[in-house]
């Protein structure tokens, strides 16, 4: 993408109603407009790297063996009188009226119509284990929406429901996604330790939150330091392994970890006092184990291996897609903006061309552009007449990870400068060398996504 062609409306200015720093960062870098309170307008920096993320969901589920669907947005509030959440959910859920005077809601999220699509298609043990997901907008009218796409009102959220036989089978599918999540949150740069937490209006005994920790969080977490030095790395699971998924759950999940609602303060004084940490940390899923709390108010049964019909044990989790985003920056960033892991990036590298209309740099601009396009990454060629120090201004807010510095004194030894945007660290390298480093640091990340 050549700059001049972008829409990529960076404000000069600090934004006055951002309280917290991803906010600031994604309204001064072009990448949301609030259009009402809570509800945002996706502008195409930001929406580029909130679909980066969703490819990474995507992935990661197809890997775990996890089907998608897509359902509406606006649903009957039939269904949700069936398993009595209508009036369970309160306040929070928008209540529709359509033309008839028929009650309708927007989905806050979408036990209700999967188990009915379930019911309607599924009768037997045999077409078990099932998982169904979607990334689908929600709507929760949620009493102080704040810190932008962070808690919004309108929100991008992957939900995955679980269909299993026994309790057995469906604690199986709880650490499977367990496991996946922890590869999700890895490949996007960031580190969410999962907590025990409470399972509010979704039900059930069984949930653990993945918090990311930052000081900007919602939430206060417990939690004993060990879990911190825990990496999920780039071991190869096999997702149909109960043994292995337990055994990663176990791992992961044995040392004292709670949000403040199930904190214990007696069992959490038995962790050493050298290792007790209270923070604060971002929720950035859910997964959850509900048996057949669904199924049995909705008749959601099949028939067991004797013939007999039994209500399909079930679980649900959910990932904050679009709270990824602030989540990412405000574990990623410093006083010149955003530092964008390379996994998420919207653009693998940016080109900076110093003088603009100098025949040498402009050709060696685009030879750059061309061989970073051939090799399959998306440049960002900021090709604007500005003079140096806004160009690296605008490069360093929108928080590329890597930069090429084109410039006609370099040229007339053979090189152009690559920059570390993390390290600061800049090197001297013919052009050749510049792009074969790049391509070489995202070839792990491309071929991540491909091996779903
Ligand atoms: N049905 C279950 C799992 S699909 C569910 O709704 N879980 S949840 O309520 O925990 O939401 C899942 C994730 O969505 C949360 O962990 C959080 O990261 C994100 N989320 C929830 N509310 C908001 C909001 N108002 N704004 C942005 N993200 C949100």
């Amino acid at each position: 993408m050549r700059l001049t062609r972008y829409f990529l409306p960076v404000l000069k200015e600090n934004p006055s109603e951002a309280q917290i720093v991803s906010h600031r960062l994604m309204l001064r870098a072009g990448m949301i407009k609030q259009a009402s309170s809570g509800i945002y307008s996706w502008l195409p920096l930001g929406f580029k790297v909130l679909r980066k993320i969703e490819d990474i969901v995507h992935e990661e589920q197809a890997r775990a063996g996890h089907i998608a669907i897509q359902m509406p947005t606006i649903q009957s509030a039939d269904l949700w009188r069936e398993s009595g959440r209508y009036d369970d959910y309160g306040e929070e859920m928008l209540r529709i009226k359509d033309r008839h005077g028929r009650d309708m809601l927007f989905t806050p999220t979408a036990e209700e119509l999967v188990t009915d699509i379930f019911r309607a298609h599924v009768s037997s043990y045999k077409d078990l284990p099932l998982t169904l997901y979607q990334i689908q907008w929600k709507f929760r009218d949620e009493i102080r929406p704040r810190f932008g796409i962070m808690r919004g009102r309108e929100f991008y959220m992957k939900d995955g429901y679980n269909f299993d036989i026994s309790k057995e089978a469906a604690l199986h599918a709880y650490n499977r996604h367990l496991v996946s999540y922890l590869r999700t949150y890895e490949r996007m740069g960031l580190q969410a330790i999962p907590m025990r937490a409470d399972s509010g209006p979704i039900g059930g005994d069984n949930t653990h939150e993945f918090l990311v920790l930052a000081e900007t969080g919602e939430s206060e977490v417990f939690y004993d330091s060990a879990v911190t030095d825990l990496r999920f790395g780039d071991r190869e699971i096999d997702y149909a392994d109960v043994a292995q998924c337990a055994g990663v759950l176990e791992e992961f999940t044995s040392r004292y970890a709670r949000t403040d609602e199930t904190h214990d303060e007696a069992l959490f004084n038995g962790v050493p006092e050298e290792r007790r940490r209270v923070a604060r940390g971002i929720e950035v899923g859910q997964i959850f184990y509900f048996g057949t709390k669904y199924s049995e108010a909705m008749g959601a049964t099949v028939q067991n291996a004797d013939g007999k019909p039994v209500p399909v044990h079930m679980g649900s989790h959910g990932i904050g897609v679009s709270r990824l985003l602030g989540a990412i920056i405000e574990a990623n960033h410093d006083d010149n903006g955003i530092i964008w892991p390379e996994g998420v990036t919207p653009f693998h590298c940016g080109i900076i061309n110093l003088k603009q209309g100098d025949e040498a740099a402009d050709g060696a601009c685009e030879a750059l552009y061309s061989a970073l396009t051939a090799a399959g990454l998306e440049p960002l060629y900021d090709d604007r007449k500005e003079r140096a120090g806004g160009k690296f201004a605008t490069m360093d807010l929108i928080g590329l990870p890597w930069r090429i510095t084109v410039g006609p004194r370099g040229l007339k030894n053979g090189v152009v400068e690559l920059t570390s945007r993390r390290t600061g660290i800049s090197e001297e390298m013919t052009p050749e060398a510049a792009v074969a480093r790049v391509v070489e640091i995202y070839v792990p990340h491309l071929a991540a996504g491909r091996a779903g």
